[in-house]
């Protein structure tokens, strides 16, 4: 499948979506986000792959929504169309997504990167949230997972000065998982999905439901929903696999 905005590979069980505009730092446009929506609506019915990268150029992840685009809405058309309303799908991915962010992921590419279930930095990534200097804020989740990742003194000095975050920065503040040299980002992108994509797909599936679940509850509710994930796993064949595998010594041979 080609796309118009996007480049997509599998290699092994690991999807790769490369955001692909370079003229335009890789800005989210419309047809930006129905190219991604229709690869990860594909890599979902697809049981070979079980893991997802999505990454952008070495000078941009992305440069935020496109400016170009976003010039021209208007109000009652963006509220009737719901605008970029599906960007929510990344967030809503049943399969495990790692975000490789090199340089610039500003605006709209900060809160996408930030949908994916964890972000590697390459030591050249520059995180932002600059709407504020167009007269506008974040509209892709971007008040609300910055501020649960780094909490409400970072995220409110970001959004309310536009300032950029260095990897180092964004390691410390918890936005990002690691940093790594920025000419080995992919290999380790790709490195450490294969090793996601090598466990128990449904134990998988539930640590992530679990983590998510903490950003949603209280802690009373989200120690439930660990509790009854934790037991729904003693159902499957994994878990006995995984058991017995570490008894006798030996790689577990996982079948989902
Ligand atoms: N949109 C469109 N084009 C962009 C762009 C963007 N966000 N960012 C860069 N470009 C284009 C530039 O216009 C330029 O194009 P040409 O002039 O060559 O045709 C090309 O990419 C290279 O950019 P520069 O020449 O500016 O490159 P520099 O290295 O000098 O600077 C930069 C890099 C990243 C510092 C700079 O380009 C920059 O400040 N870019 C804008 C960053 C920004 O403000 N991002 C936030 C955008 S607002 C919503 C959902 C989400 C959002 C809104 C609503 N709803 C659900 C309603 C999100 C809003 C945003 O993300």
């Amino acid at each position: 499948m080609s796309y118009e905005t996007i480049l997509t590979t599998v290699t092994g069980p690991v999807g790769i979506l490369t955001l692909n505009r370079p003229d335009a730092l890789n800005a989210l446009n419309r047809q930006v986000m129905l190219d991604v929506v229709h690869a990860l609506n594909t890599w979902e019915q697809d049981d070979a792959v079980r893991a997802i990268i999505i990454t952008g150029s070495q000078k941009a992840f992305a440069a935020g929504a496109d400016i170009r685009e976003l010039q021209s809405v208007h109000y009652l058309d963006a509220l009737h169309t719901q605008f970029l309303k599906e960007w929510e799908r990344v967030a809503d991915c049943s399969k495990p997504t790692i975000a490789a962010v090199a340089g610039y992921a500003l605006g709209g590419g900060c809160e996408l990167a930030m949908m994916c279930d964890f972000i590697l930095a390459a030591d050249n990534a520059r995180f932002g949230q600059p709407e504020v200097k167009i007269g506008t804020l974040p509209g892709m989740g971007g008040t609300q997972r910055l501020t649960r990742l780094v909490g409400k003194s970072k995220a409110m000095e970001m959004c309310l000065t536009g300032r950029l975050m260095d990897a180092e920065e964004a390691e410390r503040a918890g936005l990002v998982s690691r940093i790594v040299p920025l000419n080995e980002l992919q290999d380790e992108a790709l490195e450490v999905a294969n090793r996601i994509a090598g466990f128990s797909a449904p134990a998988v599936q539930l640590n992530r439901m679990c983590i998510n679940a903490a950003l949603n509850t209280t802690l009373e509710q989200g120690i439930a929903i660990e509790r009854q994930a934790f037991l729904s796993l003693f159902g499957t064949d994994d878990q006995q696999e995984g058991m017995q595998a570490f008894l006798d010594k030996r790689q577990a041979d996982f079948k989902r």
